[in-house]
């Protein structure tokens, strides 16, 4: 038995009929189609810790590192660039040594045509959470939904229904374990129909070689309150 049915009514998106008992219940699902696990990403501040009257402007990862402890990612997945009036670096159209995710931003004034000197650069890095910004604060443990009826629904759309005003606006990313022995839905060896943090969590029967979905819970991190 499920332990809450509800109807959900979201306009744009396809429609997909469950039988439940007791009646009908839509769901707002994509049919066949399967999501898949979304890594956020999200980017620090900015950084400038060098001024080009040097040598050049030096934002260096390493030293990034070292005078912004805790604040950047040890893998960034990415690095924006651009001078402190907000130019990116291709409009700057100055020559740049380096700048990427492993060295950071170096622009040499001596690689400047007719001596000119670097314009003042500021970096930032995109990164997983909890890395940016307040961080991630999870909310509690939520287990919905039994696996007995179509499958385990943990749909974000129905738990802000059950949990109202518990779960916030934008959720980060997710985390679904299994209700039993805590074992991550990704390591659980089962195949999901929605797993993101936009729309919450589902296992469906149907797409499992065992005809059952084990029992998940999710909860979500939040960008943490100051
Ligand atoms: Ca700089
Ligand atoms: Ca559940």
């Amino acid at each position: 038995m499920i332990k809450l049915l509800c109807v959900a009514i979201v306009a744009g998106l396809f429609w997909e009929s469950h039988q439940q008992k007791p009646g009908k219940v839509f769901l707002p699902v994509k049919p066949d189609k399967v999501f898949l696990p979304v890594m956020p990403e999200c980017w620090t501040d900015w950084f400038d810790r060098d001024n080009p009257s040097g040598s050049g402007d030096w934002e260096i990862l390493s030293h990034l590192y070292k005078e912004n402890p805790g604040k950047i990612c040890s893998k960034p997945q990415d690095i924006e660039t651009t001078t402190l009036s907000g130019l990116s670096v291709a409009a700057a159209g100055e020559v740049i040594f380096k700048n990427d995710v492993t060295s950071g931003f170096i622009c040499r004034n001596n690689d400047q045509p007719n001596k000119k000197m670097c314009s003042d650069y500021r970096v930032r890095f995109s990164c997983h959470p909890p890395f940016c910004g307040g961080g991630v604060c999870w909310t509690k443990w939520y287990d919905r939904d039994n696996p007995s009826g179509t499958g385990d629904w943990e749909l974000l759309y129905n738990l802000r229904i059950a949990y109202p005003g518990q779960i916030c606006d934008y959720p980060l990313s997710i985390e679904v374990v299994t209700t039993d022995t805590m074992t991550p839905a990704i390591s659980a060896g089962q195949n999901f129909h929605i797993f993101n943090p936009t729309h919450g969590f589902v296992c469906r029967n149907q797409d499992q070689k065992s005809g059952m979905c084990r029992d998940y819970k999710v909860r979500f991190g939040c960008p943490c309150k100051n």
